[in-house]
């Protein structure tokens, strides 16, 4: 201290010269495509995690008038894929819901088709509403019904069709956001717009979701299952509710499996499906995958870092990284969700906590 005063008398702009010297120097080592760590480190390697992202609802009357106002101006073959982004309040232009996903939702009028093609980037769907169109993934037509949850791994084939007499709408996510942040993208467009099927509906839930595997079926780090229909799934929920298996944060819930292995669907995202019983009050957890929410039945809301996000029927919210929430459910309530805690697993950067 005695030192640095002396220094001051001595040289009473020295604090101002070294100032100065260290912005000239910025200045010359920008010029030669470097800059100083030492001005950024704190805001780069943060004590918790910052997201950008905001906790937000989207509320399925809104989303299904406006949704079926864009089938009277684009059709699903124009449009190639007719879907309206979910984009997060503060990432608007950025077509994301969360840093690494994407979700939107997409409609298939009846008599429409999109086209088939394959990309690196992994999908789930998630249906909201209608019954009777079909997504054809790797040579399986599976028709779907609201509940559903439909994967289309990544460089799967795919195509959806709408033989039924009403619109069908689904969620739509992706890790789109993550592949790019990868600069990792590819994409293929196939000549014919609907993909031969040579299996048939519900084939793979039959043959991998029975509890038996065809013989020689090699481990893979994604699902072969194509539809995990709501049909098989909800029963298992209210079972475990009956049977008093509710977690304090979480309710009644399932983790969707790949059956071969026990591990997540896909390698870059996991999906959940909660029931929630009438008049829980769940207990505060965070955990740093952000997250999507649908709620399938009932009403309730979510607190998210002291902002309550209302939720009902088919309404899709998003919870972001690391920010505390707890779900109350006012009717009995069931919840899907989905993120992309498998990424950050094999990163070995996931973390839970209260
Ligand atoms: C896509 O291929 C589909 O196949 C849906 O249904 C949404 C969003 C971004 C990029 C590709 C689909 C998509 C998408």
């Amino acid at each position: 201290m005695a030192v640095a005063a002396a220094e001051k008398t001595k040289n009473p702009s020295s604090k101002h010269n070294i100032e100065a010297m260290r912005e000239a120097f910025y200045e010359r080592i920008a010029k030669k495509d470097m800059a100083p760590l030492w001005k950024v480190m704190r805001s780069m390697v943060t004590k918790e995690p910052v997201s950008r992202c905001q906790p937000h609802v989207w509320h399925f009357d809104d989303v299904k008038s406006l949704v079926m106002e864009s089938g009277g101006l684009i059709t699903a073959e124009e449009a190639e894929r007719r879907v309206l982004i979910l984009e997060n309040p503060a990432l608007h232009g950025e077509s994301r819901v969360t840093n690494s996903l994407f979700a939107g939702i997409q409609m298939i009028m009846p008599g429409e088709v999109a086209p088939a093609h394959r990309h690196a980037a992994s999908a789930i769907r998630f249906v909201l509403d209608g019954e009777g169109a079909y997504t054809a993934v790797e040579g399986e037509k599976a028709f779907m019904a609201p509940g559903d949850f439909v994967i289309t791994a990544n460089w799967a084939p795919h195509d959806h069709g709408n033989p039924s007499n009403k619109p069908m709408l689904w969620l739509d996510v992706l890790d789109v956001p993550a592949v790019n942040f990868f600069e990792a993208s590819f994409a293929e467009h196939f000549d014919d717009a609907m993909q031969k099927t040579t299996r048939q509906d519900g084939d793979s839930l039959n043959f991998y979701g029975s509890g038996v595997l065809p013989d020689g079926t090699p481990a893979m780090n994604r699902t072969p299952i194509i539809n995990y229909t709501y049909a098989r799934t909800r029963p298992i929920i209210a079972r475990m509710a009956q049977a008093g298996d509710i977690d304090k944060r979480h309710g009644a819930r399932v983790r969707y499996a790949n059956p071969v292995t026990g591990g997540p669907v896909l390698p870059t995202m996991s999906a959940n499906l909660a029931l929630l019983p009438k008049g829980f009050k769940g207990e505060p957890y965070r955990s740093t995958d952000g997250t999507i929410f649908v709620c399938a039945e009932g009403k309730g809301t979510t607190t998210v870092d002291g902002k309550v996000l209302e939720w009902g029927p088919q309404d899709v919210f998003v919870v972001p990284p690391w920010k505390r929430y707890s779900h109350q459910a006012e009717k009995e309530s069931v919840l899907f969700s989905i993120s992309d805690r498998p990424a950050q697993q094999a990163l070995g950067i996931w973390r839970e906590g209260k």
